[in-house]
């Protein structure tokens, strides 16, 4: 039993080494801008590839953060710059935490 745990562990880990690098094989350094303004992200919606980074501008006096639902959450402090590195099942809906009404979509393209 626990050396049939260990092994599903180190396939585990093996596969996520497989994963990081095809990301990075397909990483093009793109960045894609999303800025929050009047507690909302500006734009709502965008279209990534694996790889690229989004990057979140806070220009307010109020921390935001971009939380998905049982997955990634990224903090964006005050006047701060957050960022997160595409991966392939990122095609989500986000939300802030502490502003419910404040809503994204990703789509994870190609
Ligand atoms: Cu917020």
């Amino acid at each position: 039993m626990t050396a049939l745990l260990l092994n599903r562990r180190q396939l585990l880990a093996a596969g996520a080494a497989t994963l990081a690098a095809t990301q990075l094989a397909r990483a093009h350094n793109g960045t894609v801008h999303v800025v929050i303004e009047k507690l909302a992200f500006v734009p709502a919606t965008i279209t990534v590839k694996v790889g690229e980074t989004i990057e979140w501008t806070n220009k307010y006096p109020f921390a935001h953060t971009a939380t998905v639902k049982g997955g990634w959450e990224v903090m964006i402090p005050p006047g701060k710059v957050a960022t997160h590195i595409v991966t392939a099942d990122d095609t989500v809906d986000y939300y802030c935490r502490f502003h419910p009404n404040m809503k994204g979509k990703i789509t994870v393209s190609g």
